[in-house]
């Protein structure tokens, strides 16, 4: 009998337009610069759930995300980390 795959089910994932997990970002941004660094995303992901690694994913995410490279998430970034966000938070961006 073939294992069956852990999907994603509704309870845990959140469904989101890219203007709602803007907001719900923003609300990480501690020191209120406008700008999400590795710290404050890394909250973010303990607050989606996700306890394990939160440290490294945030840093990571940021990594991935971070066009202009000067180690924070801004504004127009966000939309970078929209694919990392429904990979790894469960999180389903939705255009409206
Ligand atoms: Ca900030
Ligand atoms: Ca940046």
């Amino acid at each position: 009998m073939a294992i069956k795959s852990r999907s994603v089910t509704s309870d845990g994932c959140r469904v989101m337009s890219l203007e709602e997990f803007k907001q719900w970002l923003k609300k990480f941004d501690s020191d209120r610069d406008g700008r999400i660094s590795s710290e404050e995303l890394s909250r973010a992901i303990r607050t989606a759930g996700h306890h394990f690694f939160s440290r490294r994913r945030g840093k990571e995410a940021v990594f991935s995300a971070d066009a202009n490279h000067d180690g924070f998430i801004e504004e127009d970034e966000i939309e970078e980390l929209v694919d990392f966000a429904q990979k790894n938070l469960g999180i389903k961006i939705v255009a409206f």
